[in-house]
């Protein structure tokens, strides 16, 4: 570590999330500076260079790895792109943060999983930021302490203003309702069994190719019945609600994210227009996790295994949706490096 115990870090990848974090790791938290920026666009990643004192440029993520000043990676370029930067960084012994999807298959997931094993201990955080929202902190936190009884259902609003042109309908489970994957493990401890995908007939808004929304329905090992209404082309901003339903009550997140206004005979707020503003605060949290955990050498967060179990459901549930019927997800055990 440089500069008084300072985190030297590369950003791979500079698009649209990169980008942010590399203004976060350099205005916002604490302990961390930008030491290397990479992208295929040389261009662009000299010109993000040039404006970041002590920062270098690559194209190519090991020669990011090499540089002395690099001290940890944030790996935010595209999904397929992941599985080569991860095995690089475990070359280096690098502390990684890494952008979700781990990535965009169970197989490659598994690869990562089993190289992490190989090297004793964990190194990687996967990206999945809604742990660090404080509502969701906050229904994790009341669900855990058993307040309201058995978890017995959850119901999850996933909604976006649009989506870029391309948008398929495996992205809208792989992109989109991998984060539900993901909190329904995190916030019920439980592991995702089966997934089902049904839909109504697709809005006249949905973009050519889509049919959205659709109703994502997911079976966990406890008995818990999970669905996730995700909707891709809503047209009035971005929306995440979650509702648990629990044998002695019921916790909802997500309505009033905002200021409420009552004036003029109405009342409300405004809603987000996408998700890099909704969840701001959870990336700030989670890149200063991340950060500070890395100073005192430990890894916490998200781990392979998480990423990898995501994986897993998303295949399940790209069958499901692509076939029609309900499929089961296939897990490997548990391997003891992430616990039981
Ligand atoms: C995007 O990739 C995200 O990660 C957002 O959180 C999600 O809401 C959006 O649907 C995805 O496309």
């Amino acid at each position: 570590m440089t500069q008084q115990g300072t985190l030297g870090v590369a950003v791979i990848g500079t698009g649209r999330m990169g980008a942010d974090h590399v203004r976060r790791i350099n205005d916002v938290i604490s302990g961390a500076r930008v030491a290397a920026v990479v992208d295929i666009d040389a261009e662009r990643v000299k010109a993000i260079a040039g404006g970041i004192e002590g920062c270098a440029a690559y194209t190519d993520p090991a020669q990011a790895m090499a540089d002395p000043g690099v001290d940890a990676v944030l790996i935010a370029s595209p999904g397929p792109a992941h599985e080569a930067a991860l095995l690089a960084a475990f070359e280096q012994d690098l502390p990684v943060l890494c952008e979700k999807p781990l990535t965009p298959d169970a197989a490659s997931a598994l690869r990562v999983l089993e190289a992490e094993q190989k090297l004793g201990h964990r190194r990687v955080q996967v990206g999945f930021m809604r742990r660090y929202d404080r509502e969701y902190l906050k229904l994790k936190a009341l669900l855990a302490s058993g307040e309201l009884g058995r978890p017995l259902m959850l119901h999850n609003r996933h909604r976006n203003a649009s989506v870029l042109p391309g948008f398929t309908n495996a992205m809208l489970i792989n992109d989109s309702v991998v984060h539900e994957m993901d909190v329904t493990r995190w916030l019920l401890d439980q592991e995702i069994t089966a997934v089902t995908v049904l839909r109504p007939k697709a809005s006249g808004n949905a973009p050519e190719g889509l049919d959205d929304p659709q109703f994502v329905i997911f079976e966990t090992d406890g008995g818990a019945l999970v669905d996730v209404e995700i909707n891709v082309s809503c047209g009035f901003g971005y929306q995440v609600q979650a509702e648990a339903v629990c044998e002695s009550g019921t916790a909802r997140i997500g309505d009033i994210h905002d200021l409420l206004v009552n004036t003029a005979g109405r009342w409300g707020g405004t809603i987000a227009p996408d998700f890099v503003e909704r969840f701001e605060d959870a990336y700030d949290r989670q890149v200063q996790a991340w950060v500070d955990a890395t100073r005192r050498g430990e890894v916490t967060g998200p781990s392979t295994w998480d990423g990898y179990a995501a994986a897993a459901v998303c295949e399940a549930g790209v069958r499901a949706q692509a076939e029609g019927h309900r499929v089961e997800v296939e897990l490997i055990d548990r391997p003891a490096l992430y616990g039981s």
